[in-house]
């Protein structure tokens, strides 16, 4: 999408892709952890993929501490022009090692190899070159001062999308002037710490972004460190909750990008076969481990038998297994933990009554797959319907004027996305403005542009990501 092109993988390029041993970035370097090595594995074989030297608390203490002087006397004076420089180089660096970061990011998180080339990659390299633009504009916006930076930022990311959410949350801080501190989750640091060989390679000065390794301990340190002044987390609605608590009453700026449970509401005038494209798209992309996935289907009734029949013979024609594989489809659950909480949520809406249609495509036998999943004949007071699965699972409801489905589509309490399927533009329009949701796609799902916000309302948490609502999130203004 974003114009690169990709030569043939070589025969040895997953083994090329991967170090044995990775280790957290510091104040410029690629330094020790004073904790204990833990591994990460291949979700697609269940093997141990490499690695990986852990942060402590005293290391997070140094991070924040080298970002705090990177601010202090060299980012924050910068002028915007110089580190919209910085940004378009780590741009072109993401652009020209695209390959390997693909078939790193394919073999730690396990996702199929097509979507990390041809979606992760590329769009974490469009949001640095995206942000790289903002950083030079930001002094002439408005009659007073320019915008200011925050400070340090202390950012948590999720193992859903590991490059592309570390993109999501350096390049407006930088582009902002604020200095970073990153924490990938424990399960999928490998992207984010070549990354960090980008970033160094670009020649970034020492401190502008330090990356921690670790589990949600540090994930903790990070966020309440007294030294940071902005907290940016994607994750879970729980984790996301303790945040808030633990930062209530100390004055720092908090972003919070929860979970999800997006409705894809269909209307008997859609293009039917355009809509199960959509449909599928919108819950088996990255096995449904995505927080704006389309995971329930809201039908309208004189189609819904037809629709059901479209998207179960289309759903039987993905090809799950190996991620490195170009042909595959539908890749690996991330861990083993979410492996269970898929299949116990599956266990419980077949326990509720819910009617269940599986793909019968052979799922590997190694590693951690679910195969897509569709259960129907569901009601609304279903833990299935009411709790994201975070996996290839959707539940199907049906509706029959706009207004019920408006009302099935907001009785959830999170509000992160939704889908539209209509031929009449004015319906569409009339649905995204009752919709209570951050993000509308009409005749089409998971679609980002750096340009535009991208985040939530209830508890799929507050602030946004993306476009000119997404630099605010790391300025403060003054008059
Ligand atoms: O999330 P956690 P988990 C949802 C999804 C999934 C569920 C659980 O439904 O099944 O959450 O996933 C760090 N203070 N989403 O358990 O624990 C952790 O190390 C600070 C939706 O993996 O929230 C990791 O880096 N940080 C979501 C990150 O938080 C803490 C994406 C996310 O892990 C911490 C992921 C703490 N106390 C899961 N505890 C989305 N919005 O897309 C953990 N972490």
């Amino acid at each position: 999408s974003a114009g690169w092109t990709y030569a043939p993988a070589p025969e040895n390029a997953a083994i090329a892709a991967v170090k044995d041993r990775y280790l957290p970035f510091v104040d410029g370097g690629f330094v020790e952890g004073r904790g204990e090595d833990a591994e990460t594995f291949n979700p697609g074989t269940a093997e141990v993929l490499a690695t990986v030297s852990q942060s402590t608390t005293d290391d997070v203490d140094t991070a924040v501490a080298a970002a705090r002087r990177a601010y202090d006397e060299v980012w924050g004076p910068m002028s915007g022009a110089e580190r919209g420089r910085y940004l378009f180089r780590i741009a072109r660096g993401l652009a020209e090692r695209a390959r390997e970061l693909a078939v790193l990011e394919s073999l730690d998180n396990g996702k199929p190899i097509r979507e990390t080339r041809d979606f992760d990659v590329p769009t974490a390299a469009q949001h640095f070159f995206y942000h790289a633009g903002w950083a030079d504009k930001l002094q002439h916006l408005g009659l007073g001062a320019a915008p200011r930076p925050l400070g340090v930022a202390a950012q948590v990311i999720p193992w859903n999308f590991p490059l592309l959410m570390a993109a999501w949350k350096i390049a407006p801080a930088l582009a902002a002037g604020n200095t970073v501190v990153i924490k990938p989750a424990e399960t999928t640091p490998l992207s984010v710490l070549v990354l960090a060989e980008v970033i160094a390679d670009a020649g970034l000065p020492p401190g502008v972004v330090n990356v921690v390794t670790g589990a949600g301990d540090i994930g903790s340190a990070l966020v309440n460190h007294p030294g940071v002044d902005k907290v940016a987390f994607t994750g879970s609605t729980a984790v996301g909750r303790e945040i808030q608590r633990s930062l209530a009453g100390t004055g720092r700026r908090v972003t919070l990008e929860l979970g999800g449970k997006g409705a894809n509401i269909v209307f008997d005038d859609a293009a039917l076969d355009q809509a199960v494209e959509g449909i599928v798209n919108g819950i088996f992309f990255n096995a449904g481990q995505v927080c704006c996935a389309g995971s329930r289907l809201l039908v309208q009734e004189p189609v819904a038998e037809e629709v059901l029949a479209k998207l179960e013979a289309r759903a039987q024609t993905l090809r799950i297994g190996d991620p490195l594989d170009k042909n595959t489809d539908v890749g690996a659950i991330n861990s083993p933990t979410q492996k269970a909480k898929i299949d116990e949520l599956v266990g419980s809406g077949v326990a509720e009554g819910a009617q269940v249609w599986r793909s019968s495509c052979p799922v590997p036998e190694r590693g951690w797959y679910v195969a897509p999943t569709i259960l129907s004949h569901t009601a609304g007071s279903m833990r299935v319907v009411r709790e994201e699965i975070f996996g290839p699972v959707l539940t199907v409801e049906t509706f029959r004027t706009p207004d019920e489905a408006v009302a099935k589509a907001n009785n959830t309490p999170y509000g992160l996305s939704a889908g539209v399927w209509t031929e009449k533009g004015s319906r569409a329009m009339a649905m995204a403005g009752a919709l209570k949701v951050g993000v509308v796609w009409d005749n089409t799902f998971n679609r980002f542009d750096p340009a535009a916000s991208f985040g939530g309302y209830g508890e799929s948490g507050f602030g946004r990501e993306g476009g000119r609502a997404g630099m605010a999130a790391y300025l403060e203004d003054q008059s």
